[in-house]
């Protein structure tokens, strides 16, 4: 039986969502008008007061957000609150240049933490559930979104953080925990070691996982299910809209619900930034709708994506967005051809493999290389130079019809790829361009 966490508004009809979203843009322009001067200014660029708002059908006419507006106006820019009305700060890892920071009210905690509540609801999560938080805690908004969404949600929280994997599969024995939140990547590192200390999946109690803060293929999923023995569900979210929970998966497991109450998802041509209809592929663009101390409008997330509104089997009416493709920003253009690394994963786990690669992009004589080393698993792993030959040439060739290039594949060790805790670093880029 589907369970809901806030069922009013998850299964409303379409037409009261339409409604509710009008009325709370309507209210977070008019909001940003009056306290985001930065925001204001880009408004008054275009020619529009908060007037030229009326419903969503003119959410178009707004000028989009993008990092490099959250760079320009870092840190406290685009704060939209006093800041003695703001309780707690988030931020990004930021691997490239300045952090991005996030700011909340007690209102927009509580929204969020709703978010995350709904995922865990549709995850199975109940009063009677162990919910294992293994995201980090911390400025990462994994642990404390999903802390929050457990506790509301009524479940008995265990919050480990990430790391330490002997105590986290302590954890899970020991406790029962019920359901696991972690990146995926984590979630097959942990099934592989409890597989190797003789663990069934009969053996461990888990029964749903909560996975997201990076891409991960259908194929991983499936890797993860069977060697855990769970459902494995898909969570996605970004710090500046709050963190985890913007979308969840629901028991249909094809696709994530856009909390659409708090958030109103647009696709558009990351070219000319023109909106695209329902089902086409294009860069997800969020406006939020109620939050008070860090409303973005139309914030350009980089994900590529396509929505749908085909009706759902678990009774919501919210809006559906598939598994991001990737990144405008983390596509990589090899001797002129566009790769994402989820293809090169797909191909990877049709081939038997698990999710331990490394891709090496590099530039030798004016000419792109594309390297991927792959773990062998375990039962494939051989010294027989003639098998790991003819194992690599497959895979050279299943990657040669997937991407149209060629690329070499180098088989290593089982074990040989460092294992990551929180979110998975695949692609190391050494073109200096
Ligand atoms: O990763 C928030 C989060 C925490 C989501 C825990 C889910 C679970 P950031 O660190 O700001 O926030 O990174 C946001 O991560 O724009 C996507 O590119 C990627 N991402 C997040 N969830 C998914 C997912 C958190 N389920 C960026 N699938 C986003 C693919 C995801 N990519």
């Amino acid at each position: 039986m589907e369970r809901y966490y806030q069922p009013e508004i998850e299964c409303a009809s379409r037409e009261e969502i339409k409604k509710l979203q009008d009325e709370r843009l309507v209210k977070q322009v008019r909001h940003v008008w009056d306290n985001v001067p930065y925001y204001r200014k880009k408004m008054e660029a275009k020619g529009l007061t908060p007037d030229d708002i009326q419903s969503a059908e003119d959410l178009y006419k707004l000028p989009f957000l993008s990092k490099k507006d959250l760079r320009e106006s870092y840190p406290y820019g685009l704060v939209g609150v006093p800041l003695k009305d703001c309780v707690r700060i988030h931020s990004t890892s930021g691997t490239t240049g300045k952090r991005v920071m996030a700011f909340y009210t007690q209102h927009d905690i509580d929204l969020w933490e709703d978010c995350c509540a709904r995922a865990i609801t549709a995850a199975g999560g109940g009063d009677e559930d162990v919910v294992q938080v293994s995201y980090g805690y911390g400025l990462f908004t994994g642990g404390l979104g999903l802390h929050g969404g457990s506790h509301k949600a009524g479940c008995l929280t265990i919050p480990t953080s990430s790391g330490n994997t002997e105590r986290q599969i302590m954890f899970i024995q020991d406790l029962n925990a019920t359901i696991l939140c972690c990146t995926p990547s984590y979630a097959a590192y942990l099934g592989e070691s409890m597989r190797e200390m003789g663990l069934s999946p009969e053996e461990i109690p888990l029964k749903a996982g909560i996975f997201g803060a990076e891409a991960w293929s259908e194929e991983m999923r499936h890797d993860i299910e069977k060697t855990l023995g769970i459902k494995a569900y898909d969570i996605y979210g970004l710090t500046e809209l709050s963190g985890p929970g913007v979308a969840f998966e629901c028991s249909a497991q094809n696709g994530m619900h856009i909390n659409e109450d708090h958030f109103i998802a647009e696709i558009i041509d990351p070219k000319t930034g023109e909106v695209l209809p329902e089902g086409t592929q294009g860069e997800l663009v969020f406006t939020s709708l109620d939050k008070e101390a860090f409303p973005l409008l139309r914030y350009r997330t980089r994900d590529i994506c396509t929505l749908t509104r085909e009706k759902c089997s678990c009774g919501r009416t919210h809006v559906k967005m598939c598994k991001p493709k990737g990144r405008t920003d983390d596509m990589l253009i090899i001797r002129g051809v566009n790769v994402f690394p989820s293809q090169i994963e797909t191909v990877l786990l049709n081939n038997g493999y698990q999710a331990n690669y490394q891709i090496v992009v590099d530039r030798v004589n004016n000419s792109d290389t594309l390297d991927v080393r792959v773990e062998m698993t375990p039962e494939m792993f051989t010294d027989n130079l003639g098998e790991i030959t003819r194992r690599q040439r497959a895979l050279v060739d299943g990657l040669k019809s997937m991407l149209g290039i060629k690329a070499n594949v180098t088989l290593v060790a089982p074990k040989s790829i460092t294992r990551s805790e929180g979110k998975a670093v695949r692609v190391i880029d050494k073109r200096k361009i």
